[in-house]
């Protein structure tokens, strides 16, 4: 209880502090490392890499979305599974990878709640049509300024939302993630209020990009990156996407999420991908394309999903609702 209460302003700098301000020297020269490697070798590795790595995890028949596509080459399966942030494991970016594997993943169950027709307890194939799969390569870009291409499988988040039919009324939804402090070491460090909770407006989470995740590269999401589904809206910043989601509500305000609850100051609600408004203590110009560490490519509006989504926030002020 006394841990659990802390709060924020009571925690050591490093532990509400993301990356780049607050990152382990060990952690720099892996990255580093794993740049050159990647560069030397190029796409051959990361092609072995996705396909070495299937084994333990079940594998998921979809059928590949072009007109979700990237130009730049996907990072490798090895990397997008082994650097992480899942703050429930650890801080640290490979915390998840090491510690996730206690997550209990099946059964699993979603309570859906709020202003919805159909509320109840879910299973994830009730919510998840697994005949209608999707692969969609997408841009993820972090808060803390890195940023990956990632081959998603999944379905419309629409299409989970149409199944549990949204009352007129409802205008956000909000995704909670499991919180089991015996499988998930991470939630006993208060660095955030939890359980994670993240949210979108109701139109965000209807529009078409916005996907539900079940998979990457051909098989079943492992744990780490938020088994059994997490939410992915690719023009907001990563930490939108709840991972290992247990409840899904519906309301006419908007939600109460962990960062901007944490620092709000720091992280809105909205968190559009804006390369013209910087964090209170890092610019948002420009990005790490890992695995290299130092490849600073500059930032896009919307993370280049403006044409898709710009219309969404007509009239707005996006300086004022970051
Ligand atoms: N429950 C939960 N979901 C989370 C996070 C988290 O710490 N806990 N981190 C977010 C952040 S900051 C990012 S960048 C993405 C990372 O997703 P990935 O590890 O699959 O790349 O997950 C998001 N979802
Ligand atoms: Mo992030």
């Amino acid at each position: 209880m006394l841990i659990r209460s802390r709060k924020s302003w009571e925690l050591p700098y490093s532990a509400v502090t993301p990356e780049p301000i607050y990152r382990s020297r060990r952690e720099f020269m892996r990255t580093a490392t794993a740049g050159l490697l990647g560069a030397a070798a190029g796409t051959a590795i990361a092609c072995g890499d996705a396909d070495s790595a299937v084994g333990a995890q079940g594998r998921l028949t979809a059928t590949r979305n072009a007109k979700y596509s990237v130009a730049d080459p996907p990072n490798s399966f090895e990397h997008i599974t082994s650097y992480n942030n899942f703050y429930e494991f650890g801080l640290d970016k490979d915390d998840p990878a090491r510690y996730a594997g206690r997550l209990k993943v099946e059964p699993w169950s979603v309570k859906v709640d709020g202003l919805v027709g159909r509320p109840g307890t879910y299973g994830v194939d009730e919510l998840v049509d697994f005949n209608a799969l999707e692969e969609r390569i997408y841009r993820l870009r972090c808060v803390e300024a890195w940023s990956m291409v990632i081959p998603w499988i999944g379905v419309p988040l629409a299409s989970v939302l149409q199944k549990v039919e949204p009352l007129p009324a409802a205008r956000f939804v909000e995704f909670t993630t499991v919180e089991r402090p015996s499988e998930m070491p991470g939630l006993r460090v208060p660095v955030l209020e939890w359980p994670y909770r993240e949210g979108l407006r109701l139109d965000e989470a209807m529009h078409p990009l916005s996907f539900m995740v079940v998979g990457l590269y051909g098989q079943v999401l492992p744990n780490q990156n938020g088994a059994p589904l997490r939410v992915h809206s690719p023009w907001k910043y990563g930490f939108k996407g709840a991972k290992s989601i247990v409840r899904i509500r519906l309301t006419d305000r908007q939600p109460r999420t962990s960062w901007p609850t944490m620092a709000p100051h720091e992280y809105g609600f909205y968190a559009n991908v804006n390369p013209e408004v910087p964090h209170p203590r890092w610019s948002q110009a420009r990005e790490r394309r890992l695995p290299d560490f130092f490849a600073r490519t500059p930032t896009l509006m919307f993370n280049g999903y403006g044409d898709e989504v710009a219309s969404l926030y007509a009239g707005m002020d996006l300086r004022r609702n970051f």
